[in-house]
């Protein structure tokens, strides 16, 4: 299992650091929703689901945490402690966010609007989905 790791370009200069992600560009996919998560206490986990069709970057702008992605045959861990750094998570692909600081902001750029529809929550229903999906219909960057 491929995990897909961007390092953005960070634009620095003696007032700070500033990073810019443009669709298409920067990020594999349109960009339709932007959301973020902080306040996650130590000991939470978050995610243990996956997607039908979503395509997502996750991005720790703030402190770090660690993502475990799973396609159903393997996992792997991506460790975020980079505000410049982002994973890409394909929809297919069960997801779980933890060991978050007490600082972390993690920050997701999305290719779809909300839409519950999309996620499957049970482990099993996932691994069936993996079995009868094409290879066509797991989003590829
Ligand atoms: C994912 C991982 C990385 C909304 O109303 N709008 C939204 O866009 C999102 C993402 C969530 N919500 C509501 C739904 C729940 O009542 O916010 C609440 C928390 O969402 P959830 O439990 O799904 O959060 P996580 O951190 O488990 O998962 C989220 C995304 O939902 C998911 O798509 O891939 O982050």
């Amino acid at each position: 299992m491929q995990v897909i790791k961007y390092v953005f370009q960070p634009h620095g200069d003696d007032r700070g650091q500033l990073v810019s992600l443009e669709e298409f560009k920067d990020i594999p996919f349109r960009i339709k929703r932007v959301y973020y998560m902080y306040d996650t206490g130590s000991g939470v986990v978050r995610g243990h689901h996956a997607h039908k069709s979503l395509q997502q970057i996750l991005i720790c702008i703030h402190g770090s945490c660690k993502v475990m992605l799973d396609n159903g045959k393997e996992k792997k861990t991506v460790p975020l402690e980079k505000p410049y750094e982002g994973v890409y998570v394909s929809n297919v692909m069960w997801r779980e966010m933890y060991d978050f600081s007490d600082d972390a902001v993690l920050m997701v750029l999305a290719s779809e609007l909300y839409n519950e529809e999309d996620y499957i929550r049970d482990y099993d229903e996932f691994l069936k989905f993996v079995n009868n999906c094409s290879d066509n219909e797991i989003e590829q960057v």
